[in-house]
């Protein structure tokens, strides 16, 4: 990926800021997810994205408005990172009227077609086909854009998975699979339920070039994905990009953890992906500390507003409920 590198060191200091802020928000939003949550104001289950970061931030800062974004239910940093607004986020996560998917979809289901971002999928596996059809239609109707498919490492060892992989291969379809490795499947260990341990491998076996990358490092996935995707738009084939990350919380709020100890997380949280690039872009020269610190200040306050926004916000109406069940035509 040495290639790619050279790419990244011309990124200019607004985008810099720019991904250094849209990570700092991912991560501030999490928290107050988190605090929403305990304080019972968050119904259903609850996944936090801390310590992923740099994967939704770095991929998604090279994705083009046509190209077609699906995740599983780890989705509020990359509902962000494809444009949603934090306000319409935490609405949403509160079950209001004013949530990106009006208040019925909850944490899992956030989704924006507007924004070709086709939304947290909470069926393990299930947006893999779903990706390959919209690729498929894309294929069809001559449009230019990828479809970029993320999902964790557990996704992999489910039936979908193999059956996308491979008809994306057959049909020569515009799909960049984006696995994000963070090391469990809920409480399992990848080489616990996976027969390889680098999850690339898997795509060898559909004759799909792939790679491995580091996924703490925003800039690295950044330069990788550019390069994937430009492999993609090229080639009107698939690509197999396996990120390696780790998730800082639980699989999703109240897990107990009994599966890894402390020192195994404390560990990771070496590699803060955040810490990273602050640390980068501070030794670079590129900012102060105290440019961070006003850009910090601006994302408390960003969320600190979106709360606000999202607890004013009404309930949807009983007669929501018979709305939006269909899609138009
Ligand atoms: C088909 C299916 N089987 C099982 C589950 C229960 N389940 C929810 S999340 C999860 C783990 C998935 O792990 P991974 O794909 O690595 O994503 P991560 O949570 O690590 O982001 C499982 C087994 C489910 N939602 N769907
Ligand atoms: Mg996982």
């Amino acid at each position: 990926m040495a290639e790619a590198n050279v790419a990244v060191k011309t990124l200019d200091k607004k985008e810099l800021l720019r991904l250094y802020h849209e990570m700092a928000l991912v991560r501030r939003l999490e928290e107050e997810a988190a605090h929403l949550y305990q304080q019972g104001k968050i119904g259903g289950f609850l996944h936090l994205y801390i310590g992923q970061e740099a994967v939704a931030s770095g991929l998604l800062s090279v994705r083009r408005p046509e190209d077609h974004v699906l995740t599983a239910y780890r989705d509020h940093g990359v509902a962000i990172a494809c444009g949603i607004e934090v306000k319409y986020v935490i609405a949403e996560l509160l079950g209001k009227a004013t949530g990106v998917s009006k208040g019925k979809g909850g944490s899992m289901h956030l989704a924006d077609v507007r924004l070709n971002y086709w939304g947290g999928y909470a069926i393990v596996g299930s947006h893999l086909p779903l990706a390959a059809g919209i690729a498929l239609a894309d294929k069809y109707k001559g449009e230019p854009g990828v479809t970029i498919c993320m999902f964790g490492d557990g996704a992999t060892n489910i039936g979908y998975f193999h059956e996308a992989l491979n008809l994306s291969m057959v049909w020569d379809l515009p799909v960049l699979w984006l696995c994000e490795n963070n090391q469990y499947g809920m409480g399992t260990a990848v080489e616990r339920a996976s027969a390889v341990e680098e999850i690339r491998q898997k795509a060898e076996g559909y004759g799909m070039p792939n790679s491995r990358i580091n996924g703490m490092d925003v800039l690295e996935v950044r330069g990788a994905a550019e390069e994937a995707l430009g492999y993609v738009r090229e080639n009107g084939t698939p690509y197999f990009l396996e990120v390696v990350t780790y998730r800082f919380q639980g699989h999703s709020i109240g897990d107990p953890e009994r599966y890894r100890d402390k020192e195994e997380v404390d560990r990771w949280r070496e590699a803060d992906p955040i810490k990273i690039f602050r640390k980068h872009l501070i030794d670079t020269g590129a900012f102060s500390v105290d440019d961070l610190s006003i850009e910090e200040e601006r994302v408390d306050q960003e969320v600190a507003e979106a709360v606000e926004f999202a607890e004013a916000s009404p309930d949807p109406p009983p007669e929501a409920l018979y709305e939006n069940i269909y899609a138009d035509s």
